[in-house]
């Protein structure tokens, strides 16, 4: 098996005894010590570019839990704020951009993106990666083009991503260039984030689900390809995770078309279904409920131990199905991970 670290192992196809786990915002509010930083440092986003407060949050789980990767602290709206767009964090309500709302807005955005704007995130990877323990993986990532676009266009959270979904209906040519500046921006960034030293990148599409066929091929799959087949070009040998929130029937076929070495599977998505359809040469990660992890007890246990079962003998990362919820106690998290390191049963 040699010594490469757990994570990048199964991503090359290797599976082991006990799978390798990190969770979905674990670098976040449900940590003591993460609100004690937070409450010291300035906004969100001055936070994120603090090198060394950004480092401390992306290493304090691994310092608590000893998770076998860590996952730069940032933000996917860092690529917006980059562009040009006004980006502010309001404390309990989420992001607040100035919304695009119609085709010549995107005339505001920088002509093409400069990705040394961002570098104090390259130099946040580097403070972590000579604190990293040996055996641990560090991950960086950046948010899809839809799933950016979708807050770009709203100027904030929704529970549907609904005015992006209008916007692409009515300007599909304005909103295929915004995701072209998106697909080319995360490749660079990414590629920028890998010189630094991240070993493993991770596309977060949280808003996939909301798209019919159609509009997900183009919006969705069709960037992906691209993002991926882009990083392959420069670095073959740095594994991409795609989380694609939603993807539920398309699964089988972003497997076979990502390109991507891992794909996360949301809480909705039925592992054995998944493991069934899914070539061995495509690790899959997840996929607990983060409320079922916030609940714990029997309930904690028996889904943990049905997702180590089903993903037995595949290449698997144990995570959830999407990010840590702030009100989970601690000790589940730890009884998480002794479960899963004790092997299969
Ligand atoms: O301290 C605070 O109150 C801010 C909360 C917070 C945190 C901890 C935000 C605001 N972002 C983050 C960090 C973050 N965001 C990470 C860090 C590393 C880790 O995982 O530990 C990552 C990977 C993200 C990614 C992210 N940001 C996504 C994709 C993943 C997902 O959870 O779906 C999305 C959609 C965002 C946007 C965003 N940033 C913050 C919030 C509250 C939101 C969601 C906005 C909304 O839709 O309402």
């Amino acid at each position: 098996m040699g010594d490469e670290k757990a994570l990048i192992a199964v991503l090359r196809g290797e599976t082991r005894p006990a799978p390798p786990i990190w969770l979905m915002r674990q670098a976040g509010r449900y940590l003591p010590e993460y609100r004690a930083l937070r409450a010291k440092a300035g906004s969100f986003l001055e936070t994120c570019y603090t090198p060394s407060i950004a480092a401390e949050i992306t290493l304090q789980p691994i310092r608590r839990f000893g998770f076998d990767a860590a996952i730069l602290f940032s933000d996917i709206l860092v690529v917006p704020d980059a562009l040009g767009q006004k980006v502010s964090f309001e404390s309990g309500s989420g992001p607040k951009l100035e919304p695009i709302e119609t085709p010549d807005h995107l005339n505001r955005l920088a002509e093409t993106f400069d990705v040394e704007r961002l570098s104090p995130v390259f130099e946040t990877i580097d403070r972590v990666k000579s604190a990293l323990p040996a055996d641990v993986a560090f991950i960086g990532f950046c948010g899809a083009p839809w799933t950016v676009a979708s807050y770009m266009i709203a100027g904030q959270g929704t529970p549907d991503q609904a005015p992006a979904r209008l916007f692409a209906y009515r300007h599909p040519d304005a909103f295929a260039r915004l995701i072209d500046k998106l697909v080319d921006a995360s490749i660079a960034y990414l590629a920028r984030q890998i010189a630094a030293g991240v070993e493993v990148v991770q596309l977060f599409d949280t808003w996939a689900g909301v798209l019919p066929p159609s509009e997900f091929d183009k919006w969705v799959v069709a960037p992906l390809q691209k993002i991926v087949a882009g990083l392959k070009e420069k670095r073959r040998d740095v594994p991409v995770i795609a989380f694609v929130r939603g993807a539920g029937a398309h699964l089988p076929d972003l497997a076979a078309r990502l390109g991507a070495d891992g794909l996360g599977l949301d809480t909705s998505i039925d592992p054995k279904w998944a493991a069934d359809r899914v070539s061995n040469n495509v690790a899959l990660q997840g996929n607990l409920d983060p409320l079922a992890l916030l609940a714990g007890g029997e309930s904690l246990d028996r889904q943990i131990d049905s997702i180590l079962r089903v993903f037995e003998g595949r290449p698997h990362i144990f995570n959830l199905g999407h990010g840590i919820l702030p009100e989970t106690p601690l000790e589940h998290v730890s009884r998480l991970i002794e479960r899963v390191r004790v092997g299969r049963r």
